[in-house]
């Protein structure tokens, strides 16, 4: 290299630098250039955190949280449904200024990314749900904490800065459960989302030896008395005590009567199962398939997506979940009408590389990825994210409003 070349590379460090100085947006790349305990954490490409995960975790953790249901055809489904996508950029758009707030229930969120409700943190990581936490606020992302926390509510708001949600597994003792929301609501969760794919588990090949170690305390079940309500039953073999099978539509007012706050139900595949949930009451709903968990062979969420859209009508918020590893992936589904995404496995892999600085870091990069999806399609924030940033937008979401941000800008 020649000395002027090298100069000028002094130059463009010193430059890059400072801009990173400047700009409050940027203050997440100052963090993650400045050398610290997260320095060997991965900082592009949040598959890069599963292997780190794998090394750390025990196999029965990793295979926990790594399989899916059946033969894993939804699961591998829910990649391809965002890989079969194509975007179609437009250029010449000013996206000096870009904007990825969104504000769901009442709460404004910095980035349409949630962290999804998994179970057993503390099975990842010592610090468990805290480490969630803290990584979650850090990176201003809003944390959906499942039923199966390993680490007690009230805990886990005090190391948040960022919004809470409880996710309710229906336990069999009703009362029970009134008392578990009630006391999630009071610990400050803003919604709580009931999960409705799992009346029974899926068949998961690879979690048969799944045991939870004896040193882990699901804290929010505290005080359960399973033996009481596990009812017998002849097909009882498929029966879990900690889901009450029972859980229907009929039930959606008393939930929505003792939560006192919007409740949301996640797992809605069928898009008349959407226009129920609207009819019954439900304030929104998650196209989900639990990250490919359970039953198997249902479509990817992204192609479920747009009929679901299409049966709610606006009427309530629609969200997604399962398979999300790319800011484009994020662009696709808010584009095809989500309000906002949650992700799962790529968080959990984070919390087990690196504790909150892997949770932070797994938000950061997808954040920055959904900033330069926007910056490459020509979207400056999330309401100019619409259909028609697809190559084929006409079998996207023909029911869509089309309209090219582009065109006005
Ligand atoms: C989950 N999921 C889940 N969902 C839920 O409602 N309550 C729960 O306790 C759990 N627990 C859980 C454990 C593990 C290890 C995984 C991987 C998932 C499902 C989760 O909320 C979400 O729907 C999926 O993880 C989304 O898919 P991806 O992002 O993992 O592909
Ligand atoms: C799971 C449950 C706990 O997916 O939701 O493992």
């Amino acid at each position: 290299m020649t000395s002027e070349h090298a100069n000028i590379d002094q130059q463009i460090d010193n430059a890059r630098a400072n801009f990173y100085e400047q700009g409050a947006t940027m203050s997440r790349w100052r963090k993650l250039l400045r050398p610290s305990a997260a320095a060997s954490l991965p900082t592009a490409d949040v598959m890069q955190f599963e292997p780190l995960a794998r090394q750390r975790l025990s196999k029965m953790a990793y295979d926990y949280v790594r399989s899916g249901g059946g033969d894993e055809i939804s699961m591998r489904e829910n990649r391809q449904g965002f890989e079969r996508l194509q975007l179609a950029p437009n250029i010449l758009v000013d996206v000096s200024q870009l904007d990825t707030r969104v504000n769901l229930f009442g709460s404004e969120l910095e980035s349409p990314v949630l962290l999804a409700p998994v179970a057993y943190h503390r099975l990842y990581h010592a610090e468990g749900e805290l480490a969630t936490a803290r990584g979650a606020s850090a990176a201003g992302s809003a944390f959906v904490i499942s039923t199966f926390t390993t680490t007690a509510i009230e805990e886990i708001a005090r190391h948040t800065q960022r919004p809470i949600w409880f996710q309710l597994y229906v336990q069999r003792d009703r009362a029970f459960t009134k008392d578990m929301v009630q006391r999630a609501v009071a610990a400050g969760c803003k919604t709580v989302c009931v999960t409705v794919d799992t009346p029974v588990l899926g068949c998961r090949y690879s979690q048969l030896s799944f045991g939870l170690p004896k040193n882990l305390e699901l804290a929010h079940l505290r005080g359960l008395n399973l033996g009481a309500t596990t009812p017998q039953h002849k097909s009882g073999r498929i029966f879990d005590p900690i889901f009450d099978p029972s859980f229907n539509w009929r039930d959606l007012d008393w939930l929505r009567s003792v939560a006192g706050v919007p409740v949301i139900l996640k797992g809605v595949l069928n898009p008349e199962d959407g226009k129920r949930a609207v009819e019954n009451g439900a304030d929104g709903v998650i196209v989900s398939n639990h990250g490919g968990r359970n039953l198997d062979t249902v479509p990817a969420t992204i192609d479920v997506l747009p009929r679901m859209v299409e049966a709610v009508a606006g009427r309530i918020p629609v969200m997604l979940d399962s398979g999300i590893r790319r800011g484009t992936d994020v662009l696709a589904a808010l584009a095809l009408g989500a309000k906002a995404v949650l992700i799962g496995r790529p968080y959990i892999y984070g919390l087990a590389a690196g504790g909150a600085q892997g949770v932070e870091r797994v938000i950061t990069i997808l954040r920055d990825e959904l900033e330069r999806a926007m910056a490459l399609t020509g979207r400056r924030s999330i309401a100019e994210i619409d259909s028609t940033v697809f190559w084929n937008h006409a079998a996207g979401a023909a029911s869509r409003t089309m309209r090219s941000p582009a065109a006005g800008a």
